[in-house]
């Protein structure tokens, strides 16, 4: 140990403010740490960026009346949607299992990184120029907007009622500010990244790193004595990540995993056992559905919309008690349950009718057009959901009545829901009321 360093070490510190670079005495902090943080995060928030956009897109928020849209003011931000797709089944379960379990995982990369760069939130003068004064701005929106993003997504899967109705438009807004703001970054900070990645300037790997040649004022000048190496600190917050990611990627796997997430949301109903027995989003009872709605009386109207529908259409409406519904032909699929708080079931075999069989039951046969599903469900979200030409026309898709040889339960939808292939889970009413073709 040299010299200087022992003396650093042992005589006592003078009173420094947080403003002041010899504040922060991490040998740990340097330019390598923070480049190798970031290049876990570019790869990370990319994958959650995406993942995040197919999922808005998932919802068919472009449909006509915006029923699903839970961001209508969204404008040009909606370039790119596309029509979802209906294959393969498992789609959404990846996609929005990937969003829910990486989100989760990279809080502890996030958090690190956050640290690696502290002192650069205190360092003045706030701005030197109007150049930097723009570059400390855009860092806030990056700041902000990441730790905005995390918090939202991880209350939303563990408390979906902190922000009723509002969390999808926060979240996307957020995540289009966020983003911004991240490849300006991406764009200014990655030669120094590079630079950082290949060189070596530090002794022995995990000591402290040279001041004289810093110039992203990062590296302590009066740095502590290291008690864990560099290595050893970014083992501890991969593990941690690890350790998350064990814990709650078993929510989205399904069969045997399931019982290694510990971390997935486990406050929901008891589904208990048998075909029914997976787990049950919103119960009947908490959504306002009562026995007397779902007995004998019940019937489902069928109908077409829009201006081409003659009023009270004779033929072009029809409705339809349960037992009418199973003497039509019945159609099996097995098909999972995907939501977008990251959970998802593992194939269930529903059985029940093909939604194209419903359109053609009120003369829409060959090419059946969207449609519009309402619940019984008087109020709250997801009582209404628009499904796409080609969810309808999916043989697949199914206005289910049974579920594993089995009626629904009343909590899965009893007397009958909607399942579609590849779809997120809202779009799977229960408790079916109502369907419009066409337009509504
Ligand atoms: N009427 C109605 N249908 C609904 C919902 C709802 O709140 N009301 N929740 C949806 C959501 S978000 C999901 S993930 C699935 C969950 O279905 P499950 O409870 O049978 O697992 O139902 C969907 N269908
Ligand atoms: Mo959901």
């Amino acid at each position: 140990m040299s010299a200087d360093r022992l003396n650093s070490a042992t005589s006592p510190a003078p009173p420094v403010s947080p403003t002041s670079p010899a504040f922060w005495r991490s040998p740990l902090r340097g330019p390598r740490l923070t480049a190798l943080l970031g290049v876990v995060l570019l790869a990370g928030v990319t994958l959650l960026f995406v993942t995040g956009m197919l999922s808005y897109a998932a919802y068919n928020p472009n449909l006509a009346g915006g029923v699903n849209d839970q961001t209508p003011d969204k404008g040009l931000l909606g370039f790119y949607l596309f029509d979802w797709p209906t294959d393969p089944a498992w789609l959404y379960r990846v996609t929005q299992g990937l969003h829910v379990t990486l989100g989760v995982a990279l809080v502890p990369i996030l958090l690190a990184k956050l640290w690696s760069v502290i002192p650069k939130l205190f360092a003045l003068p706030p701005a030197r120029s109007v150049g930097h004064a723009l570059e400390r701005l855009s860092l806030l929106l990056l700041v902000g907007g990441a730790l905005f993003e995390f918090v939202t997504g991880i209350l939303n899967i563990q408390l979906e009622y902190l922000f009723p109705g509002s969390f999808y438009p926060l979240h996307f807004y957020g995540a289009w500010v966020f983003t911004g703001a991240f490849v300006a970054h991406v764009v200014l900070r990655f030669p120094r990244t590079l630079r950082a990645l290949r060189e070596r300037t530090d002794p022995g790997r995990g000591g402290p790193q040279r001041t004289a040649d810093d110039d992203t004022g990062l590296v302590a000048p009066r740095p502590d004595p290291p008690t864990v190496s560099r290595r050893g600190a970014l083992a501890l917050v991969g593990g941690g990540s690890l350790l998350l990611l064990a814990t709650t990627a078993g929510q989205s796997i399904g069969g045997w995993w399931r019982r290694t997430a510990l971390l997935a949301p486990h406050g929901g109903p008891d589904p208990g056992s048998g075909p029914n027995g997976f787990q049950i989003n919103k119960t009947a009872a908490s959504r306002g559905i009562r026995p007397q709605d779902t007995g004998d009386d019940w019937r489902l109207t069928i109908e077409v919309g829009g201006p081409g529908a003659p009023p009270g259409g004779s033929g072009r409406r029809v409705r339809l008690s349960r037992t009418d519904l199973l003497k039509l032909p019945q159609h099996e699929a097995a098909l999972p349950i995907a939501c977008v708080e990251g959970w998802s079931t593992d194939d269930q075999r529903w059985s029940g009718v093909r939604l194209r069989d419903l359109a053609a039951l009120v003369g829409l046969g060959e090419q059946p057009p969207d449609v519009l599903v309402e619940s019984l469900q008087l109020h709250g979200a997801f009582r209404l959901a628009a499904l796409r030409d080609n969810q309808v026309r999916d043989p697949r898709s199914l206005l289910a009545l049974r579920v594993g040889g089995e009626d629904l339960s009343p909590d899965h939808g009893y007397p009958a829901r909607i399942i579609v292939p590849a779809a997120p889970g809202v779009l799977n009413t229960k408790w079916v009321a109502r369907m419009t073709f066409g337009e509504w």
